[in-house]
């Protein structure tokens, strides 16, 4: 038998040459050394969870060797990298991820084979890394993909949470929250850098030093240490690196004289405190609620990441340093705003520290950060008070009145002070604080115009060039009480964290091509006509690897014998080959089989995790995403109420005749503190209660609520359904993911026009997309209607809700959520969303659903053509425009 060492070498040799595989032999040794020799278990046995540890061991080993190689060459080239800033990453299962990409899969099949182990269920041991909320982070943890898998020299930046997303039970009540402890057994796929670390500084105060220059002092100190995750691309050696921070104290902040007087809470203080930092995942998804550890993990994510980049650059320049190459060799990519105070972090670290002036480090800040929005939900666009960072963060509060300043003065460069009015109104909805007073500089330059002079910009659509304002008949005290406003006392004040990312970024992105347009034409409309071309799309994407081939393996096989070659994964656009073939009886069969072992999966699986045993011959419909009011699952319960009613309504032969049989599917979690989502999970559980028990349904409907939906739920799910839901409201998804997740693997779906709906229904054909519902354009109006009272609802929807009231679901008081669906603010905002208005044209487009359904060669055709028009969503496509657009960087291939 080889030396462990020796079949290490020969594994990672393989790899490095081309050589297909390592052999089965040289793995089982990996494997067996690792059981050994880093030992997390009792030596006698070789049961799941250890074969588990010492298989994730064996790869590991392959991804550091790749990782040290890709570094060491990067760091040789001295090539610009981009930094991806995210509070969240949505990871999911490792193991079959890094085998598949390894091209290993046949090697450790076998090995463990012979162990006695099934990889596959080997691979079930993994808990999902779950440091993230939805699609945001998992966005961000494709992008990590594809940036590897295409070669880019770039890292991801997060936090190492020790407890993620928590655990969803669903009970009688509804949903119940437990936290996840992913780490509980330890964590295979980092590796802890204890010699990078980074002090980072809470509290304390600003002093001004001899030489004229700020420092801050004082306050709370504490260490982030760095959590290597390596991230292997596919067929290539790079292997580029997700950095997660953790939060610890130096010795000297135990205090061993309070631990010996036996004060043992007092000597633990700064210890829990720091810890504290990085111990949960915030769980807010497109809600706000501000509050100071979340600022703290904010802060410490941006500081730690800014001096480690900042570490690389200098050792990196070596002799030649020159500050004005830092954009030059560095990208920040600002994953929404959450990640924001990297911005007034890199400037105080370029003055305080490395001794430039304002203007310099302003221009360098500019051309090195970006900033991608993931919302338009105005309750989402971060703010935070000004109190609470000035508190916390002194220095940078200075730093961002700074920025502010600069904005004015460009704001008054464009309205000039002709019409004092829409200047103090431009002031007041484009500053970065808001409610807060003019600098007093500002008032001595509007008094006296003719004094004007900007601090001009060197990105040339950044900032225009004003040497004389407009003069104006007005004398001086006129023009002070024109734009001068006190402050309203009663509401606080505020820091806006989005328009501070817009003009200190030089770039701003959407994440769909209509979710774009609405940043530019709304949302950001003021800040668009001063820097139309900050603005720009990218529609999002998702891995093909992770998403396709690895989570449906039967489907792959017969994407790859139809397009005669694997490199679809690689090359999506290939794909489009199946579009020739849709009609063909042979690939339709082939088609319609896979399908059907998908759905048998996904009943063993719906039977373990919820008991319910539902039939494969029935239309697998899901909607799984965060519960969320925009989403409106309402609507989707609503309509399988009103199909129920029908059908109860009827014979039983004319019931048979008329409807399709479905399995409607629902998972996702809601917010802990968002009660009417909550109370949509009760409701939806209710229904599946009544509705799977009744007799004279039977197979006809049934209504299943899948607990704990995560990356791997959404692995099974995906490839075994049938239609997907994705029926927001318009104008309020920005992008989805998941839509085009479901579209690669042949599932239709039913959606409105809104975020990356849009394009998928370009791409797979109108006539294979189930379209309904009010556009974005017409959404305000409509509320404006609703509001009036000017609405009629539709008498089906007035059937629906009475139907539920009468409490055929049980006796659960469903008043808030009929009565949030009325016209009036009794309950909520008067069906802000519009169920109601959509619910007729949602149930109608049902019945076109079931009629194309029993259709199945039409069927069969719609889901090739979906597949077949997805080749524009891979993140790869995304990444190589982020890459060309906004990052300017190019891939390194290593040699
Ligand atoms: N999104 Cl702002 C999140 O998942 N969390 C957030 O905090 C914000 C946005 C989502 C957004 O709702 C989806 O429409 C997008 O597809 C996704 O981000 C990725 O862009």
């Amino acid at each position: 038998q080889k030396s462990p060492d020796q079949s290490i070498q020969e594994t990672t040799d393989a790899l490095y040459n081309g050589i297909p595989v390592p052999d089965s032999e040289s793995v089982i040794s990996s494997i067996k050394y690792h059981a050994e020799f880093t030992p997390s278990f009792s030596p006698e046995k070789f049961e799941l969870p250890k074969a588990y540890y010492a298989t994730a061991e064996s790869i590991r080993d392959m991804l550091i060797t790749n990782w040290n190689a890709t570094y060491n060459f990067h760091e040789k080239m001295n090539v610009k990298q981009a930094y991806y800033l995210s509070m969240e990453f949505l990871q999911g299962r490792a193991l079959l991820n890094a085998i598949g990409n390894l091209e290993l899969s046949g090697a450790y099949a076998e090995a463990l084979r012979k162990l006695g182990h099934d990889l596959e269920d080997v691979a079930r041991q993994e808990p999902d890394a779950a440091l993230g909320n939805g699609g945001l982070g998992r966005l961000a943890s494709c992008f990590l993909d594809s940036l590897a898998t295409l070669n880019y020299p770039a890292w991801g930046y997060g936090l190492r949470y020790k407890y993620g997303l928590f655990k969803q039970l669903i009970t009688k009540d509804g949903q119940e929250e437990v936290a996840e402890n992913w780490l509980e057994m330890g964590n295979p796929w980092e590796v802890p850098r204890n010699d990078v670390t980074y002090p980072i500084k809470f509290y304390g105060e600003v002093v001004k030093g001899k030489d004229g220059h700020k420092t801050w002092v004082g306050g709370e100190d504490i260490i982030a240490v760095a959590y290597d995750v390596p991230i292997p691309g596919y067929k290539t050696k790079t292997t580029i690196n997700l950095r997660l921070w953790s939060t610890k104290v130096g010795p000297e902040n135990f205090d061993l004289h309070a631990f010996n007087d036996g004060n043992h809470a007092k000597a633990y203080e700064a210890l829990k405190k720091a810890e504290k930092i990085c111990y949960i995942l915030y769980p807010g998804d497109e809600s706000l609620e501000g509050k100071t550890l979340r600022l703290k993990q904010q802060y410490t994510l941006c500081s730690a990441s800014l001096q480690d980049i900042i570490a690389r650059f200098e050792r990196r320049s070596g002799e030649s340093l020159d500050w004005n190459e830092f954009p030059e060799k560095v990208a920040v990519q600002m994953n929404d705003t959450h990640p924001t105070l990297c911005i007034p972090e890199l400037l105080r670290i370029l003055m305080d520290f490395k001794g430039l002036e304002w203007k310099e480090a302003w221009e360098i800040t500019q051309r090195t950060v970006a900033y991608t929005n993931h919302t338009v939900l105005p309750e989402a666009l971060e703010k935070w008070s000004l109190n609470l960072l000035q508190e916390l963060l002194p220095r940078h509060v200075e730093i961002i009145k700074m920025i502010d300043n600069e904005l004015i003065h460009t704001i008054i460069a464009e309205y000039g002070t002709e019409d004092l009015e829409l200047l103090k109104e431009k002031l007041k909805q484009m500053r970065v604080l808001e409610n807060i007073e003019l600098p007093a500089s500002i008032l001595e330059l509007l008094v006296k115009p003719e004094e004007i002079t900007i601090v001009d910009s060197l990105e040339e659509n950044i900032s225009k060039e004003v040497t004389e304002l407009p003069k104006t008949e007005n004398n001086d005290v006129d023009i002070r009480a024109k734009v001068t406003f006190d402050p309203d006392p009663k509401l606080p004040q505020m820091v806006r964290m989005a328009n501070l990312c817009v003009v200190s970024g030089h770039a701003v992105n959407g994440v769909a091509e209509i979710h774009t347009e609405i940043v530019k034409n709304e949302v950001f409309n003021d800040f668009y006509k001063l820097w139309p071309k900050k603005f720009q799309n990218k529609t999002n994407g998702v891995t093909p690897r992770r998403w396709l081939s690895f989570c449906n393996p039967e489907l792959s096989k017969i994407i790859t014998k139809w397009t005669r070659t694997e490199d679809w994964v690689l090359n999506t656009e290939k794909l489009i080959e199946l579009k020739k073939f849709a009609d063909d009886e042979e690939l339709q069969s082939e088609w319609r089989k896979a399908k059907r072992i998908n759905k048998e999966r996904t009943v063993s699986f719906l039977k373990e995790k919820t008991g319910y045993l539902v039939t494969p011959d029935a239309m697998f419909d899901v909607q799984v995403k965060r519960i969320h009011e925009y989403k409106r699952q309402l609507l989707n319960i609503l309509g399988i109420v009103y199909r129920y009613k029908k059908m109860k309504e009827m014979k039983s032969d004319e019931r048979k005749e008329k409807y399709v049989p479905r399995v409607c599917i629902f998972g996702g979690k809601a917010f802990a503190t968002y009660v009417q989502a909550k109370r949509i999970v009760k409701f939806i559980t209710d229904v599946g209660a009544t509705v799977n028990h009744d007799p004279d349904i039977g197979d006809l409907l049934k209504v299943v609520f899948v607990p704990d939906y995560n990356v791997t739920v959404a692995e099974v799910l995906i490839p075994g359904s049938d239609l997907s839901q994705h029926i927001s409201t318009a104008g309020m998804e920005a992008s989805g993911t998941s839509n085009m997740k479901f579209a690669m693997n042949g599932c239709i779906q039913i959606g409105t026009l809104d975020g990356a709906n849009v394009e998928i229904r370009q791409e797979v054909g109108e006539e294979n997309f189930f379209l309904f519902g009010a556009e974005a354009h017409e959404i305000s109006g409509l509320r404006k209607e609703r509001s009036e009272g000017k609405f009629v609802p539709d008498p089906r929807f007035e059937e629906v809700k009475e139907y539920v009231r009468s409490g055929v679901f049980g006796r659960y008081s469903y008043d808030e959520l009929m009565g949030s669906l009325e016209g009036n603010e009794g309950y909520g905002r008067a069906d802000y969303f519009l169920v109601g208005k959509d619910f007729p044209a949602y149930i109608e487009c049902q019945e076109n659903v079931d009629n194309a359904y029993r259709d199945q060669n039409k069927w069969t055709k719609m889901s090739i053509l979906n597949t077949a028009g997805s080749y524009k969503f891979s993140s790869d496509r995304t990444i190589h425009q982020y890459a060309r657009d906004i990052w300017r960087i190019e891939p390194v291939v290593l040699p």
